[in-house]
């Protein structure tokens, strides 16, 4: 209930914000994307993480109302940043399963697009398979309707849940996020990095890209590049941080 209270003061009195956390684009040597990721500024929440909050808001159903203002955001900050851009960077978004389960969930990101003036082609979503289970059939059309519209999809958290390959070549995703907790184990043993190579493997050999996410070592920043993964995401690269930061981090790239 605190947290539920917390949530609802944040909404009406605009106490969230969104950090950005980069990811590198190896083969082209630079930031390409950024990771929008939720904060509140909030004291009342301050004892509680973000996974929590996140995590009570899809319960009280608060988060459809989160999920709004995220992707407007996002969509506004990207404006601003692709200013100062002479390449376009990409902003992913983290969409929640109860989003993708509403009827309007389409016409909703359309109306955003359309309000902010953003390029759909900047716009990455990122869904988790798991999100996608309860009614997959209805929620793979919709997810074509986004593409159709020029929105890139990401399936994140790759090889948690419940993985079943004999769906993934049925969704219109471009880029498949390899788990964190594969690349934590990947240094460990010879099998969990053959693992990792094989799943990169794999997400290519069906004309998919990937991203790897929480490298925080050089060891694995290099392993990952040997595979040709082409995203890496982690502390190792940058931890997500606030606008004027990513700002900052992506002009001294150059
Ligand atoms: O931000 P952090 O790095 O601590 O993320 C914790 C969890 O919260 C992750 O599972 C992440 O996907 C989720 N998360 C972070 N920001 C958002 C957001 O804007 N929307 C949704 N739906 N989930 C988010
Ligand atoms: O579920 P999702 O993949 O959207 O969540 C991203 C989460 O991972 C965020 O909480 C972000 O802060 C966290 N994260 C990103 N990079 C790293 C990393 O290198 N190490 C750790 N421990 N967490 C990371
Ligand atoms: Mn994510
Ligand atoms: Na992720």
């Amino acid at each position: 209930v605190e947290i539920e209270l917390g949530i609802g003061e944040c909404l009406r009195n605009n106490k969230f914000e969104l950090f950005f956390q980069p990811l590198f684009n190896v083969q082209q040597g630079r930031v390409t994307n950024v990771e929008a990721l939720l904060r509140t500024k909030s004291s009342a929440l301050s004892k509680f993480n973000i996974f929590q909050i996140i995590q009570t808001a899809e319960i009280t159903g608060q988060i459809l109302e989160i999920d709004q203002w995220v992707i407007r955001e996002a969509c506004r900050s990207i404006q601003r940043i692709n200013e100062h851009m002479e390449d376009p960077l990409h902003i992913s978004v983290n969409i929640s399963a109860l989003h993708i389960m509403q009827q309007d969930f389409v016409k909703n990101i359309k109306t955003i697009l359309e309000e902010t003036g953003v390029e759909p082609g900047w716009i990455d979503l990122e869904i988790t398979e798991t999100s996608l289970m309860e009614s997959f059939d209805l929620n793979i059309a919709k997810l074509f309707e986004l593409k159709e519209l020029g929105i890139s999809l990401h399936l994140d958290d790759f090889g948690t849940g419940y993985s079943s390959l004999n769906y993934l070549n049925r969704l219109p995703i471009d880029h498949v996020k390899i788990d964190k907790s594969f690349v934590d184990k990947m240094l460990q043993s010879e099998k969990d990095s053959k693992m990792v190579e094989t799943i990169i493997a794999l997400s290519h050999n069906i004309g998919l890209q990937v991203v790897a996410e929480g490298v925080e070592h050089e060891d694995q920043f290099e392993l990952l590049a040997s595979y040709q993964c082409e995203l890496i995401q982690g502390y190792y690269i940058s931890k997500p941080v606030n606008y004027e930061t990513i700002i900052r981090f992506i002009q001294n790239q150059n």
